[in-house]
């Protein structure tokens, strides 16, 4: 299967809604309507929803049952880089090539976007009139609430900008936090969307955090300059790195083993996640 092509389809979807749900840029207030499409569009790889809508599809349900989810997955996801780029935390004044959001809008605008996406996710998340019963809405809402929190996103990233251990459990509870929680929140969502029962929902959530983490380590793999800080690769090295990936990747991929053809996008991503080349 050709996972570019399946990405880039997917993205199709996902924009179109995306669009439709932040407000155009000329709406007042303007420059916070702006500031929250300047890093949405163009957008990354949008690979969280992808994972919503294959793990949809890997139960046995249209895709586009996951759409509300994999948008508010975006966003979140968003609003975490926005944040991540301010002065205050990464200082990074490049994103994808372009001006961060606080070196356009400058940095109030920036805070207030990043909040405003945080908000928008579960509103479009909680909307009546969705498709999947009001209970796994619910539950995918709660799942990606807690995703975003204190636990996990937020958490973790604070446990990061102190981060000073030498222990692979330590780097990977920290990975499991601030990235892989999202995938989970992804794939238990997708999952539950579609009408999975719980044990189901259960796995998939189980092979999203393996996915996740393995992502966080390609992502550092990646990274030239990612040898220090809370990274596998400073603390085993590269080839022990991409080792612990591909043990992830396996583990994450037996959760799925009896899903079939049907699964078969879902196997693709997580292959592409733990190798990945951008
Ligand atoms: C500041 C609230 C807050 C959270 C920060 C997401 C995050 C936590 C930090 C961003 C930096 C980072 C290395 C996060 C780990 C997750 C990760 C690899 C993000 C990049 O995700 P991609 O590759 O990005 O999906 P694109 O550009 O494709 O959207």
């Amino acid at each position: 299967m050709d996972l570019r092509a399946y990405l880039s389809e997917r993205a199709v979807l996902v924009d179109r809604r995306l669009d439709a749900e932040v407000p155009p840029a000329d709406a007042e207030p303007a420059a916070l309507h702006g500031a929250m499409r300047h890093l949405l569009f163009p957008g990354g790889k949008r690979v969280r929803p992808a994972f919503a809508l294959a793990a949809c599809e890997a139960v046995g349900s249209p895709p586009d049952r996951a759409l509300p989810l994999a948008a508010a997955l975006e966003l979140v996801h968003t609003y975490s880089l926005v944040h991540d780029d301010l002065p205050c935390m990464d200082d990074d004044a490049l994103r994808r090539g372009r001006p961060t959001v606080h070196v356009v809008y400058g940095e109030a605008l920036a805070v207030l976007a990043g909040d405003a996406l945080l908000a928008l996710a579960f509103e479009v998340l909680a909307r009546e009139g969705e498709p999947g019963s009001a209970d796994a809405r619910l539950a995918a809402l709660a799942e990606l609430a807690a995703a975003a929190g204190s636990l996990a996103l937020v958490g973790g990233q604070a446990a990061d900008l102190a981060f000073a251990s030498s222990d692979p459990a330590a780097v990977e509870r920290v990975h499991e936090r601030k990235t892989a929680a999202l995938f989970a929140a992804a794939t238990a969502g997708g999952a539950r969307l579609g009408g999975a029962p719980a044990a189901l929902v259960l796995r998939l959530r189980r092979f999203g955090l393996g996915v996740g983490v393995a992502f966080q380590i390609a992502d550092d793999l990646l990274d030239q300059g990612s040898d220090e800080g809370c990274s596998l690769v400073r603390v085993l090295g590269a080839d022990r790195a991409r080792l612990r990936a591909e043990q992830l990747l396996a583990g994450a991929l037996a959760e799925i083993e009896d899903l079939g053809e049907r699964a078969e996008p879902l196997r693709e991503l997580a292959r592409f996640a733990a190798a990945r080349e951008t």
